[in-house]
């Protein structure tokens, strides 16, 4: 077991480039246009999420030209083949790229980047598509258990399919365009809304059989989040999207994604109050206590609470409270009261309180936070707690959210994990934790399972023949299903109790993510 209350190295862990700078900077390198315009595909697919388009660096660092000239390009070319400790793939070992690639993208990154386009709301309210009209619609839910479907990622062929929780058939699968990155559902459970890599936004009708997409959006030119208003009253009412680049969140109409405001995150760092000009939008959740969404500004380290109870009238009210940097993932505590947000160069979970509306605590968990949306529970010695993973090290940290206690919002207990890891999951009706160990160099076929009510007995090792990723419960809380990521993939339904596999649905392509439309709509996890 790890040491409590160890401090860990911010910022220096994870993404770094390896290696020593050498003081000299080398010459600017030169690539022809074709050259420029490939690497430059290359490095939105493969570089950006982490880096940034402008590179400032986020999850990963800074990689302007000012920090790469002062390695050699074979130095940039083993990193990028070979990959880091702290979690930077290794696209060459991987077999994501080729020797002739990485040779391109790292005389691409020594070179100033291309200014990327812009995409404001004349290219969004173009690229707008209702496909079936509201009143084309059923009226009428379809007979199957439709709460218990879930929407999975084909994330490498760009589509989404829809798989019946009861009979574990495949009952549609949609083009929602190319990456698609995660699936949220509307209040009512109705419609399952992706956002891809490409700014995609794709709703869709669960009622209509089979599921169909209804209409569809361009928001960005790279996105990560999307969710949709919860607060009672305003139940299917309104869609939000974040943009990484442009850096900016978009509001639709819930029921036709017709877009109704462009907002920029353009903005200061939070405790520096340095201008940055690409503060991308990570998280978004959907408070239970307000007409708002949380929004996670990763660089500038702000969550804003985004009010949409008079969008009618034309306005909505920013408040924004400074956490840390740089926002990147989190979710609710088991009250929906608090939201766990990962502030991952600072290796910190940023705790909002949306009744009081303020930061209630930043705690230093280990190196680069990753909950996905995290998991809670009841630990037998602390009561209510909430759990994060991590990108940089084999590490669950257990947070108290019970706020009668006086540990409330202290790490009360830690995991050791076979690898570093993206998802953490359990359910109120289960005694298991599941983790992956997706990033680790060995474990990436590997699941640990903790038991809740015995924290410290060692736990189960799980290993599959391809790598694991994410986790998610059916509404019944019994089963766990996991994708195997691979060009060959499949969803692993395991039977919860047992640990043991149940059923395999096979056929699918690079299988990530996974969302019951039960526990989506009601932030089960
Ligand atoms: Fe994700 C969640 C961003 C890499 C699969 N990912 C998120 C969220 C953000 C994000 C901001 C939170 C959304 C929310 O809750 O509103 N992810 C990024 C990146 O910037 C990063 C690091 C690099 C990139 O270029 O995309 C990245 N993510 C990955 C992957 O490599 C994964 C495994 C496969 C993929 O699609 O590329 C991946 N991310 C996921 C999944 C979730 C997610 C499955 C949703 C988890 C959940 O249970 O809610």
């Amino acid at each position: 077991m790890k040491k409590l209350g160890t401090i860990l190295t911010p910022i220096a862990a994870g993404l770094m480039l390896a290696g020593t700078a050498s003081a000299a900077l080398q010459p600017v390198p030169t690539l022809t246009d074709a050259e420029m315009k490939q690497s430059a595909e290359i490095y939105f697919d493969r570089c950006s999420g982490c880096h940034g388009t402008l590179r400032n660096g986020a999850t990963g660092p800074n990689i302007a030209p000012a920090k790469t000239l002062k390695k050699s390009l074979a130095k940039l070319e083993k990193i990028l083949w070979e990959g880091t400790e702290g979690g930077m793939p290794g696209w060459g070992r991987e077999g994501k790229l080729n020797k002739a690639q990485i040779k391109m993208l790292a005389k691409f990154v020594q070179i100033e980047p291309p200014a990327p386009p812009q995409w404001g709301m004349p290219e969004i309210k173009k690229s707008w598509k209702l496909v079936v009209p509201v009143d084309k619609r059923p009226t009428q839910p379809p007979k199957a258990n439709w709460q218990n479907y879930f929407g999975v990622i084909q994330r490498d062929a760009g589509k989404v399919s829809i798989i019946d929780g009861d009979t574990k058939k495949i009952i549609s699968t949609m083009d929602s365009g190319y990456a698609v990155h995660i699936l949220r559902s509307s209040a009512s459970g109705r419609y399952m809304y992706a956002i891809g890599r490409d700014g995609k936004a794709t709703m869709m009708d669960l009622w209509a059989t089979p599921p169909n997409i209804v209409a569809e959006v361009k928001i960005s030119l790279d996105a990560r989040s999307i969710d949709t208003s919860k607060y009672k009253g305003y139940e299917d009412k309104y869609v939000v999207a974040g943009g990484y680049w442009p850096p900016h969140y978009v509001i639709m109409k819930g029921d036709t994604l017709e877009p109704i405001r462009v907002v920029s995150t353009i903005g200061y760092t939070y405790d520096t109050q340095v201008y940055h000009p690409e503060p991308r939008v990570a998280a978004i959740v959907s408070s239970h206590v307000k007409p708002e969404w949380l929004l996670n500004v990763k660089e500038t380290g702000h969550v804003l609470l985004v009010d949409y109870s008079n969008l009618e009238n034309g306005s909505i009210t920013e408040t924004t409270i400074d956490a840390e940097r740089f926002l990147h993932d989190g979710g609710w505590d088991s009250t929906k009261r608090y939201f766990l947000a990962a502030a991952n160069a600072r290796d910190t979970i940023s705790v909002i309180d949306t009744v009081e509306r303020k930061l209630v605590a930043n705690i230093v968990t280990g190196t680069k936070p990753h909950p996905g949306r995290g998991a809670n529970w009841i630990d037998p010695e602390f009561g209510a707690v909430w759990a994060t993973v991590h990108l940089g090290e084999g590490l669950v940290s257990i947070i108290s959210t019970d706020t009668s206690k006086k540990t409330a919002w202290t790490v009360v207990r830690e995991w050791e994990l076979a690898g570093n890891s993206l998802f953490v999951k359990t359910h109120p009706k289960s005694k298991n934790v599941w983790c992956d160990n997706t990033i680790n160099k060995t474990k990436a076929k590997t699941l640990t399972v903790f038991d809740i009510d015995h924290p410290t007995a060692p736990p189960q090792e799980i290993t599959f023949k391809k790598t694991v990723v994410h986790l998610e419960y059916n509404k019944a809380g019994d089963e766990v299903w996991v994708s195997l990521w691979d060009k060959d993939g499949a969803i692993v339904v395991l039977d919860d109790k047992t640990r043991k596999e149940k059923t395999r649905i096979t056929g699918l392509v690079a299988p990530t993510g996974k969302f019951n439309v039960y526990n989506t709509v009601h932030d089960i996890y």
